[in-house]
């Protein structure tokens, strides 16, 4: 080898070896480069290792070059190693070195599910108009379900709410089907004049569909005085859709029955597609269930009504299906 190709070589290696050590940025890489040019069988041990079979004078010439060398690189990489963690010779491993200038992991957060959201924001608006919040049992009897109600055995009506049983079916036991029987409830513990607000879930036996689940939502409200109206109730929902709503929304009241209310109404909302969607079940407190809590028809008057809150919550939140509240899907619930 002449001594101007073995200076080429020296130079390549060098250049090489300083190029990449500049351009690496992690440790791993700076230990990759030491194998390759000073490691056991790297670009520049090799000759080193093949001094001894030259002649004493390039043996002397090479020899002194190329220990130079290897010192230089040995230099840069031991700063190198500095630089992404390695204490120059005490033994910090590459895995106990943390970056505290790294980016953090992103936590992802829970959600809050739209029912419960607006069961919130609905259960506020009522306390703000004087309404208090009171709860009942999932798991009601048969007396306070439907015959404190209005509704005794056999009477048709009971069709109305096809009904999940608890057996032995003699204990007279079920899943609630509406929120009412906290009329009652309250009505017997409670003198005049009432506010208040029932919110739950209650059950049905029957065929779902997209805007029938048979698990779902009511807000019973219940309010007893001297005077109150039908006027009163109608303000009241007015006034409680502009809130939720923030818009004008079309409302509109219809004749309907219910065994514990005379007159009943139902009450519907105009949807997106322009179809009525029906979300209340109203109307002032029958003379009888006055009775049956032992108040007098002569002297208390009021109204009672049954919201259907996941539909409430549809109309809010623009979805078009009931069943997605349950169906479990997160791609659902992580757009609230
Ligand atoms: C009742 O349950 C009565 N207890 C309401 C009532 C209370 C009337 C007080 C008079 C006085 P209804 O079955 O219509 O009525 O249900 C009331 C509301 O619950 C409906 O307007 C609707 O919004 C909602 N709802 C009824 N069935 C379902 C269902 N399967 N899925 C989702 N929402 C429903």
């Amino acid at each position: 080898m002449s001594e101007n190709q073995s200076l080429d070589i020296f130079q390549s290696i060098r250049k090489d070896a300083f190029g990449a050590l500049e351009e690496a940025s992690d440790f791993e890489t700076v230990h990759k480069i030491e194998a390759e040019y000073i490691g056991k069988s790297g670009r520049l041990t090799k000759i080193l290792k093949s001094l001894k079979e030259m002649s004493l004078a390039e043996r002397k010439e090479m020899g002194s070059t190329a220990n130079a060398l290897k010192k230089e690189i040995e230099e840069k990489i031991k700063l190198k190693k500095e630089e992404f963690g390695e204490r120059g010779g005490s033994n910090h491993r590459d895995a106990d070195w943390i970056d505290i200038t790294a980016p953090g992991k992103k936590i992802s957060r829970g959600h809050i599910h739209p029912i419960s959201r607006v069961l919130k924001e609905v259960t506020s608006i009522f306390e703000s108009m004087g309404f208090e919040v009171v709860e009942g049992p999932e798991v009601e009897t048969e007396h306070y379900n439907f015959d404190a109600l209005n509704i005794p055995k056999e009477h048709p009506a009971r069709d109305l709410w096809d009904t999940f049983w608890i057996k032995p079916l003699k204990n007279g036991l079920l899943l609630r089907t509406h929120t009412s029987p906290n009329q009652i409830r309250y009505m017997e513990k409670h003198q005049p004049p009432l506010r208040i607000i029932v919110p739950g879930q209650v059950f049905r036996y029957e065929a779902s569909d997209s805007s029938h689940g048979i698990q779902f939502y009511q807000l019973e409200g219940l309010m007893v005085d001297k005077t109150t109206s039908v006027a009163n109730f109608k303000a009241l929902i007015e006034q409680f859709f502009k809130k939720l709503f923030k818009e004008n929304i079309q409302m509109r009241i219809r004749p309907g029955y219910f065994p514990f209310v005379e007159p009943g109404f139902e009450v519907d909302i105009k949807d997106r597609s322009d179809k009525w969607l029906e979300v209340i079940g109203a109307g002032m407190i029958h003379p009888q269930i006055l009775k049956n809590v032992k108040l007098d028809p002569s002297q208390w008057q009021g109204f009672a009504f049954g919201m259907g809150l996941d539909r409430i919550t549809m109309m809010k939140y623009k979805i078009d299906d009931i069943r997605l509240f349950h169906s479990g899907d997160l791609r659902f619930i992580r757009q609230f």
